[in-house]
């Protein structure tokens, strides 16, 4: 018994934690397939104590596949999802190609779990540092209506996969030893001991296109067309864990100690907020965890229905894989 699984992008940084998250909460797996470049293709990978050969993924067929877990990049993503999903499999995702296609949901089970049950074969799992946000947003909205939320991001070089992670560890080691940092290929600025407030290109309305992903991403998953949100994403050089202050104006008046209690009772969410002992959400808390941390919850000093907060969580787990297999789970519980 079981589900035949495959995961594309098997070898990148958020598909060792597919990998890892399949096993570590013991999902069905019947058969596991693992899918990447022809350039991985032949190696192999363990998983539950056996060795799984990588295939190539432009070559293989999906043909009784029931799942492919799928974050091998939008450009891959857009020619190979399609397919999958024709030869009969649920595939779920991970990158940005289909989260704004209106015939594609876009799921964060704790939000909008219905969502997932009227795919038409792509279910698209959001961007990380969206995420978290609309697992803390959602029980405030319930609560009291959020009419706008403004965010800044702090996001960890992990969110740009493994050459991400390279990236920051070299140039730290590069200005440790007094040496000349290598030229940055992955980021637009060395990134050891930065903070960069780009992530992503730049689009002709002056925000990047991470910020805009927290825009129509927040509304689509929420559903709520009209909402106002506003990002800036900065990548800061952290690992692993994405941290955001984030500001929400309410229709109606929440407290801070309503909206702890509220959080405190979230699903997917640990509330660490006691200030006087230095107790917040840290990105090195966060890491290797699947909760989203929400602290530093505090009413704005000059307008009664704001409320600030500080929300963490480990963008390769809450932000990509741990959501996708927690919408495989929903799929198949249902
Ligand atoms: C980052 N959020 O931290 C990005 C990575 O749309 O899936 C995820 C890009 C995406 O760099």
């Amino acid at each position: 018994s079981g589900y035949v699984v495959a995961v594309a992008g098997g070898t990148g940084a958020v598909g060792r934690e597919i990998l890892n998250t399949l096993e570590r909460r013991d999902f069905p797996v019947r058969e596991l397939r693992i899918l990447a470049s022809a350039r991985s293709a032949g190696s192999s990978i363990e998983f539950k104590g056996e060795k799984v050969v990588v295939e190539d993924l432009e070559k293989a067929q999906f043909q009784g596949v029931d799942f492919v877990l799928s974050s091998p990049g939008g450009a891959v993503s857009k020619i190979h999802s399609p397919r999958m999903a024709e030869q009969g499999a649920v595939v779920i995702d991970n990158t940005s190609a289909f989260r704004m296609d209106p015939t594609v949901p876009l799921v964060v089970p704790e939000v909008n779990p219905e969502a997932a049950l009227t795919h038409q074969g792509i279910i698209a799992n959001p961007n990380c540092s969206t995420i978290q946000m609309v697992v803390a947003l959602n029980p405030l909205h319930r609560a009291a209506g959020i009419k706008r939320v403004v965010v800044s991001t702090y996001q960890s070089v992990s969110g740009a996969g493994q050459t991400g992670i390279w990236e920051l560890w070299n140039g730290v080691k590069a200005r440790v030893a007094g040496e000349s940092e290598p030229e940055p290929s992955t980021f637009p600025h060395p990134i050891a001991f930065e903070v960069i407030p780009q992530i992503d290109k730049f689009d002709p309305s002056g925000y990047t296109k991470e910020e805009l992903k927290m825009v129509y991403e927040t509304r689509k998953i929420m559903g709520i067309e009209t909402m106002d949100v506003s990002a800036t994403c900065v990548r800061v050089p952290v690992m692993r864990g994405h941290s955001e202050s984030i500001t929400v104006d309410f229709d109606r008046p929440l407290s801070a100690k309503q909206a702890q209690e509220i959080l405190g009772a979230a699903p997917g969410v640990t509330l660490a907020d006691s200030p006087e002992e230095s107790v917040y959400p840290l990105a090195r808390h966060a890491e290797g965890t699947d909760t989203t941390w929400v602290g530093r919850i505090r009413q704005d000093i000059s307008r009664p229905q704001t409320l600030h907060m500080w929300v963490v969580s480990d963008n390769l787990l809450k932000g990509a894989a741990l959501n996708a297999v927690q919408i495989a789970e929903l799929l198949i519980k249902r």
